[in-house]
Parts: C-alpha cells; sequence; structure tokens
C-alpha cells in the first residue's frame, strides 16, 4: 500500500462548478447517474483528469453530451482517467451501477435496517460516484432521489427541498438542492421508512428554521433530549461566535448502523443512534452528556468545518480540534466547566497520551497515511482541541474571538490549512506566536519539570522550567515547544497571593497593571530551560501549576507530599485542586506496585485515606467534583508511568486502594449513599447529575467489599431505580464480584431490556469489561449470544473494544485475550475494515510489556499481517505496530 504524503500536495487539476446527481435506489441495484460542469483550473492547458472510484460499475460515460469511446478513458479498480480533457469548461456524465445492500463497510451508500443512508467522510463518496474525491473540491450539489414510495416514504438530502412528485410503479422522487458550495465529503442522502420530531429556532436574525430528528416511528419519545441539546447548541453559537444558521431547514438521522458517532454533513447530520436517542428509563447521565456534546460538535461542524473546509485530510485537526474545542466549551458551559474539564483531561491522558508514546504516534497535522480513516484519532481531534484552547489562553476570551472572526471573514468557502488558523489568531491581535506551531507538527507528549525556590530577604520566587519533548516514529529530534503555563501562588492559609511582577529572560513583565489585583498569570515557557522571577512574595508559597491544564503536557513539580495535601484543600483553581489529590493518588498507586512486585504486604497510607474523607464530607464542594476527585486514576494511567507495564500488580493495587478506602470510610459512602437517593423525576441537569454521580461512586467503593448486607444494599439500589443512570450504577457494582447475585441481576437485566438494542449493548459492554479471571471465556460465549451481530460497529465496540478496556484479561499471561483479538480482527476485516483496524490499534502498546506477553501479542500481530487480503486499514496499524 501507497503512503500519500502532505509534502506531496497538489492543486486539483480541474474545478468542478455543479453537480447534478441522481439516484435511482433499488433492491438489487442502484444507478448513479452524474453530470458535473467541470473546468480546468488553468484555462488552456491540458491535462489528465483522475477520478476516484471504488467497487462501482461503470456503465457509461460522456464529455460535453458525447459519449466517450472505450480508448478515451482507463480504469482501473480505483480510478478512472480521461487522459486528455477539453482545455475549457466542460460537462462530464457518468452512469455507474452500485450495491449498497450487500456494502458492510457503512462506507458510501449503505443500508441500515433497510433504509439506505450515506457515509462520505473521508473518502467514501468514491464508492458512490467516479470523482475528484477531495476536499478542496468544492461545487454546488443538486440531488434527485428515486425509490419505491411504500419501502422508502422519506427521501433526503442536503440543502433544500425544491420539487417532489409520484413516479410509474409505485415509486416516487424528491429533489434536493444545496445553495452552498461543499466538498464530497459532506454529501449525503437518506431514503426509508423514518418518521420525525418537529420544532423550530428562530435566528437572531429572526429567520425562523425547521428542525426535525429523523427515526423510526417507535423511537420518535427518544428524541427529546437531543432537539433540546440541538436549539442550545444554535442559540450558544450565536451568542458565543455570533454564528448563525445559513438555511431554512436542519435534519438529523438516527441509523443504528454507523462506524462513528455522527456526520456533520451540510443540514443533513447523520448520527450513530446511541447518540440520538434517550430516555430516562434507557439512557444514562453520561449517555445525556454525550448527547449534547455530539449534537453540539455536529452542529458547530457547520462553520467550522463545512462553510470552512480543509485543504486536504492532513488539514483534519483544523476541523476536528477546532469543534471539540467548541463542544468541550458548550458542554462546560451548560453544566459544571471543571467537571467537564476534568472529564476532557482524563480522556486525553487515558487514550492520547498512550497514543503519542508508541508506534502510532504522530502530529496534531500528521506527515503522512495509508488510510485516512486511520487518523480520525484522539491525537487529531483531543490533542487539537487543546492546542485550540492554547490560543485562548494565550489571546484571552476576547483575543481569540478577534480571531475567529477573521478567520471566518478571509476563509468564508474556501479549503484551508492549519496555518491559515495560526495566522488569523496572530493577524486579529497583532500577537507574537513565534514557535506555536511546532505543536502541529511534532508528535509526543511534552515532558515539564518544574522547581522553585524562594529568597526570603529579597522576597522573590523562582520557578525553573524545562522541558523534553520524547522521539516519536520518524521524528528523533524535537525542538522546545511554547507551552502556556497558567499559575498561582497560594500563601499559608490557602489564599491566592496577588501577583505583581515577574522577571523572564532579561525582561520585567508587569502582571497587575491597574489596581485591580491578579491571581492567576500565563507563564510563557518557550525554551529547553527558562527561570520566571516573581517579585514582592511575602512567604515562602505553594505554587499552583498548570491551572486549569493550560497545556496538553506530563507535569513533574518538586512539590512535597504535604504540599499537594495542602493543594487538595485550598486550590481556588478547582482542576488543579483535583489533579493534586491524582498526583497524590499516581505516587501511591506505584509506589503500592513497587511494594507488590516485591511480594511485600501492602499498607495504604492513613493520610491518603483522611484526605479522601476531608473530599467526600466537605459538604462546601460541588458533589460531581468530589465524585472525580475519590476516584483513583484508571489502571492504564499508571501502566503508562512504568519502565514496563504490570497490568496484574497495577490491577492487584487499585483494588487493594478501593477496597480500603471501601472499608475505612464505610460509614461515610452509606452515609452519602443514603443521603442521595433520588426524589423525584429523572432530569437532566448538574444538581442533579452531580447527586447521582456521588452516590454510584459511593455505591461501588460499597460494593467492591462483597459483604452481604452491602450487596442487599446494592441490590435495592437495583431494584428501587427508576432511571438507568441509577440502575446500570448499581449493576455495575454488584457485577464487580463474581456469584450467582451477580449471574442473577445480569440475566434479570437482559430479561427486561432485551427489547432495546441500545441498553443491550451495556449489558454487553459490561460483561466485556469485567476483570473476572479468565473472562475471555465469557466474552466468547457472548460473540454466540443471539443479540450480538459483527457487523453493528457498537455491538463491535461494545463487546470486543470492552474486552481489550480490561487490562487484566485482555493482557491475560497465557496470551487468551490476544488470541481472542486476533481471529476476531481477521472476522471484521472482511467485513468492516474501519471497525477491524480500530479493534487491532489494541495491540500497538505490545511493547510496552514483558518478555512473555510481547512476544504473544507480537505472534498475532504477524499471524494478522500474514493473512490473504488484508485491508489497507488493518494493514496499516499492524504494520507501524511491528516496525
Ligand atoms: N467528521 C466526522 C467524521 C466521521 C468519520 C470519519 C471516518 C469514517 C467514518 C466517519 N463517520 C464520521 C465526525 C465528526 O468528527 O464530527
Ligand atoms: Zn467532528
Amino acid at each position: 500500500p501507497k503512503e500519500i504524503l502532505l509534502k506531496d500536495y497538489k492543486k486539483p487539476a480541474y474545478l468542478f462548478d455543479t453537480v447534478d446527481l441522481r439516484f435511482q435506489l433499488g433492491e438489487d441495484k442502484t444507478i448513479v447517474s452524474s453530470k458535473i460542469f467541470a473546468l480546468p483550473r488553468i484555462e488552456g492547458v491540458s491535462c489528465p483528469l483522475v477520478l476516484h472510484g471504488h467497487d462501482l460499475k461503470l456503465l457509461s460515460i460522456k464529455v460535453d453530451g458525447k459519449e466517450l469511446k472505450k480508448e478515451e478513458f482507463q480504469l482501473d479498480v480505483r480510478h478512472l482517467t480521461l487522459a486528455s480533457p477539453p482545455t475549457s469548461a466542460f460537462t462530464l456524465e457518468i452512469v455507474t451501477e452500485m450495491y449498497p445492500q450487500n456494502n458492510t463497510s457503512l462506507e458510501g451508500l449503505y443500508k441500515s435496517s433497510g433504509n439506505f443512508c450515506t457515509q462520505c467522510e473521508a473518502e467514501g463518496f468514491r464508492k458512490i460516484t467516479y470523482y475528484q474525491d477531495r476536499p478542496d473540491v468544492m461545487a454546488k450539489y443538486t440531488c434527485r432521489i428515486e425509490a419505491d414510495k411504500t419501502l422508502y416514504p422519506v427521501l433526503l438530502s442536503n440543502g433544500n427541498l425544491i420539487e417532489h412528485g409520484d413516479l410509474e410503479d409505485g415509486k416516487h422522487y424528491a429533489l434536493w438542492e444545496d445553495p452552498f458550495k461543499k466538498p464530497s465529503y459532506l454529501f449525503a442522502l437518506v431514503a426509508g421508512q423514518l418518521e420525525s420530531r418537529d420544532d423550530s429556532f428562530v435566528t437572531c436574525s429572526g429567520r425562523k428554521v425547521s428542525l426535525r430528528i429523523w427515526t423510526p416511528s417507535h423511537d420518535v419519545p427518544k428524541t427529546a433530549h437531543a432537539m433540546y441539546s440541538l436549539k442550545a447548541a444554535m442559540k450558544w453559537d450565536e451568542e458565543v461566535f455570533g454564528l448563525e444558521y445559513d438555511l431554512d431547514l436542519f435534519n438529523i438521522v438516527a441509523v443504528p448502523d454507523f462506524n462513528m458517532g455522527a456526520m456533520e454533513n451540510k443540514s443533513l447530520n447523520i448520527f450513530n443512534s446511541k447518540l440520538v436517542l434517550a430516555s430516562p428509563e434507557t439512557a444514562t447521565d453520561a449517555d445525556y452528556a454525550a448527547i449534547l456534546g455530539v449534537i453540539g460538535h455536529e452542529y458547530f461542524h457547520n462553520w467550522t468545518g463545512n462553510r470552512v473546509t480543509c485543504r486536504d485530510w492532513f488539514q483534519l485537526s483544523l476541523k476536528e480540534g477546532l469543534t471539540v474545542f467548541r463542544d468541550q466549551e458548550f458542554s462546560s458551559d451548560m453544566g459544571s466547566r471543571t467537571v467537564k474539564r476534568i472529564a476532557d483531561v482524563s480522556r486525553l491522558r487515558t487514550y492520547q497520551f498512550p497514543q503519542d508514546a508508541g508506534p502510532m504516534a504522530h502530529p496534531v497535522r500528521p506527515h503522512s497515511y495509508i488510510k485516512m480513516d486511520n487518523f480520525y484519532t484522539v491525537t487529531v481531534y483531543e490533542k487539537g482541541a487543546e492546542v485550540v484552547r492554547m490560543y485562548k489562553t494565550l489571546l484571552g476570551s476576547s483575543g481569540f474571538r478577534k480571531g475567529m472572526d477573521l478567520y471566518f471573514k478571509r476563509h468564508d468557502g474556501q479549503a484551508v490549512t492549519c496555518e491559515d488558523f495560526f495566522a488569523a489568531m496572530r493577524d486579529a491581535n497583532d500577537a507574537d506566536l513565534s514557535n506555536f506551531l511546532l505543536w502541529y507538527s511534532q508528535a509526543g507528549t511534552p515532558h515539564v519539570k518544574v522547581t522553585s525556590s524562594f529568597d526570603p530577604d529579597a522576597r522573590t520566587y523562582t520557578l525553573r522550567f524545562s522541558q523534553e519533548v520524547p522521539p516519536t516514529p520518524g521524528q528523533p529530534v524535537k525542538e522546545p515547544m511554547f507551552i502556556p503555563v497558567a499559575i498561582g501562588l497560594l500563601d499559608s492559609s490557602g489564599k491566592d497571593m496577588p501577583l505583581t511582577t515577574v522577571y523572564n529572560d532579561g525582561v520585567l513583565q508587569m502582571i497587575a497593571s491597574s489596581n485591580q489585583p491578579v491571581f492567576t498569570t500565563v507563564l510563557q515557557v518557550k525554551k529547553k530551560e527558562e527561570e520566571f522571577v516573581f517579585s514582592d512574595i511575602p512567604e515562602r508559597p505553594i505554587p499552583s501549576l498548570l491551572r486549569g491544564y493550560s497545556a496538553p503536557v506530563r507535569l513533574d513539580s518538586d512539590l512535597t507530599g504535604s504540599d499537594l495535601f495542602f493543594l487538595l484543600a485550598h486550590d481556588s483553581d478547582e482542576f488543579t485542586r483535583w489533579e493534586a489529590g491524582q498526583v497524590l493518588a499516581r505516587k501511591l498507586m506505584l509506589s503500592l506496585v513497587a511494594d507488590f512486585q516485591q511480594k511485600k504486604t501492602l499498607v495504604l497510607n492513613p493520610k491518603f485515606v483522611d484526605g479522601i474523607r476531608t473530599i467526600l464530607c466537605n459538604s462546601t464542594l460541588d458533589k460531581e467534583f468530589i465524585a472525580k476527585a475519590i476516584t483513583l486514576p484508571g489502571e492504564g494511567e499508571i501502566m503508562d508511568m512504568m519502565a514496563v507495564a504490570d497490568p496484574d500488580a497495577v490491577h492487584a493495587v487499585r483494588s487493594f486502594i478501593k477496597k480500603q478506602l471501601a472499608l475505612q470510610l464505610k460509614k461515610e459512602f452509606l452515609t452519602t449513599v443514603i443521603d442521595n437517593r433520588s426524589s423525584g423525576p429523572y432530569d437532566f441537569n448538574h444538581h442533579d447529575m452531580a447527586r447521582r454521580a456521588l452516590k454510584n461512586t459511593s455505591l461501588a467503593y460499597l460494593a467492591s467489599l462483597d459483604e452481604p448486607e452491602l450487596t442487599e444494599l446494592a441490590l435495592h439500589e437495583y431494584k428501587s431505580a427508576t432511571n438507568m443512570t441509577e440502575q446500570f450504577a448499581a449493576l455495575t457494582a454488584i457485577a464487580q464480584n463474581p456469584g450467582q447475585v451477580r449471574d442473577d441481576v445480569l440475566s434479570d437485566f437482559y430479561s427486561r431490556w432485551q427489547h432495546d438494542f441500545l441498553v443491550v449493548n451495556k449489558w454487553f459492554a459490561l460483561q466485556a469489561m469485567s476483570d473476572i479471571p479468565g473472562n475471555v471465556v465469557n466474552v466468547q460465549k457472548l460473540l454466540n449470544h443471539p443479540a450480538f451481530d459483527l457487523r453493528n460497529p457498537n455491538k463491535v465496540y461494545s463487546l470486543i473494544g470492552g474486552f481489550c478496556g480490561s487490562p487484566v484479561n485482555f493482557h491475560a499471561k497465557d496470551g487468551s485475550g490476544y488470541k481472542f483479538l486476533g481471529e476476531i480482527v481477521l472476522l471484521l476485516d472482511k467485513l468492516n475494515p474501519q471497525v477491524a483496524s480500530r479493534m487491532v490499534s489494541a495491540f500497538s502498546r505490545w511493547r510496552r510489556y514483558d518478555e512473555t506477553r510481547q512476544a504473544l501479542a507480537k505472534a498475532q500481530l504477524e499471524m494478522i499481517m500474514s493473512a490473504n487480503g488484508l485491508s489497507e486499514n488493518v494493514y496499516e496499524i499492524a504494520s507501524k505496530s511491528l516496525a
């Protein structure tokens, strides 16, 4: 397979002005006719026109109305090439045949639950018709859909419905016109038996927009929260960014078979059902929050992605990093900012940091790819969002907004690059952002070390920073990055000290310019080693470093245990307050892991128990914050900090601490469960969610003790729950311990919910992720469960993905977990390469483990590599993992 390189980018040879599509949807074949008005980019110059196409049967091709003869074009499995098209504007008409009903890749045009739908990003449009399938070819589209009226009463595409009517033989048609230029990846079509929830939104300029969310009729009642989220997102984008929706209709369609979460096709978003459908009885708080965030995300793409799009796929983070940042901010404004930030940073550390330290490490803007689908990664999305956040941290809210305004002013209707975004931010603020662009080109998580000293005579406090960016594949040597470090200094009573001046690199900077005291300042760390000296500091402060997690780095400081306990008790920045507890927990876990490995008796530091007790019983704190603060870092995070990852030791230590905390704080946890029981109907608001989160976390601690009266308590919570959040949390708590009670509750849950595939997926995931020894056997059995289907990505992510998320079982020393995954990957690859390649990624960090595990995982990767007909998707991940 061929690598595509960023440095090889060339502008398209031909511009496409308009595209008229006609779909004749049938049960055994679909005919797609396209009429493109094309013109050479440089008039008068003849060069070949290379069209992408895949899995298509070419029926005819005409230029300016004249059928081309065989020798006038060339066809191979991936391209249709016209050697010498006209040197000025011409029309190109192509008719192809395709078979959506056999398309299990869920890319291009396919069928989901009997309905037709499309997924074109990144390169799926080429499975629909021959086209210059690249994002910098922007054209205006019309789309005429013809289909059987009974089977497919609803026919949808992008833009406005301009005509519809009946045809012969029980068929009907709809003609859609999208007035905005768009790249092919934003094209969409849906045809099927669907009903809609209808609503409307009046924009800031007074236009009424019709909003419709389409699902099978029985699911319409479950779309209320999605509609609420859409209207909230539309309003938020107007208020925060001054961005108004630009058409009179916005459609969302929910489909059960979808490779990712959702897709932002112009005015016709297509969603994975699990990110649309919710009711209190069937969806958890986490589901509700995910729906809010993703509905927002796809809606926000209308400006960041659709109106201004990417020049090429290397620029993916231009739209995704920015839009993730926007959805994070939206969710923060709709709920708790601190809790959202903690959740986002945890996600970054759990998933992105390992990627950045492994064989698939790549910059936010990758330099090369074999299959673009493999680069929809946590690095491009989540680290990309952190890069956008750093602009805001450096430029301030209003500076960031000025940059966004200039970006749209300059680039509306264009396909642009990450440099264009950078330039808008810089120019709108006249800012010196020097080497900031390195964030796009250098992979690897920077490691920042901080030491401090206080000079009581000079009343100065010095912070010394050093930074190191680790080598990553293809990038052995790195340059220092531009790292914004937000900091505050706490006095001995725990209050923020006012900051006045700081001296750095020979320059004295004023922090507070008027009488207004300043308690947090952003230091710009740009060199490998750098020093900042604060003046007018009356006593030795405790520094609160990297407030709000102002840069995506690993931070090590010389803070002592007691400094960290102090920050945990007092820091005014809630993020760093939580972080202090996490640093303490990580240190504690690592030292217990060493004890475990040396077969020493494990003993839990009583100070840590006291710290957790203090947080748990602090009634002034937000309850969701407490729930986060009393949750231990994940096993992956700890393994990531070890020279050789030891899943058994880490699991044993985490379980030990959990049980010790449960034992020593039993009374407090019991009170917390009882005091935070639900009263009244379910509502999605921060106060209620925080209460449920704290109750559920406490219940999980208690149930871990596996004592009859505590299991009884969990059973009571399970039976009396009136919403899925509490019911599922109680089930999860009980399912920690093997035995009859667990088996009975799991089967009770299945019989209650077997009619609802989204709830059944939770049931699959819960069992798959279990730490129960030898769980691979149960997961094997579940593969044959009647509700399981390897063709449905959600089910695969729940069962197979869930299993890979349990370190003890996936990394079982007998290799059973690896063997299980290796076999499944090959089966999946035949059906859906995108999903298969996501699953094979679980192997990518095999070198982190001991020699026995390394050999077993490597053998599976080699077995996969030797398979016949391997997809490019899986080939890329497996080969890079072995390299
Ligand atoms: N922009 C969307 C990406 C997407 C996608 C990519 C590859 C294969 C299937 C896909 N489905 C959706 C989603 C988003 O980030 O908004
Ligand atoms: Zn997106």
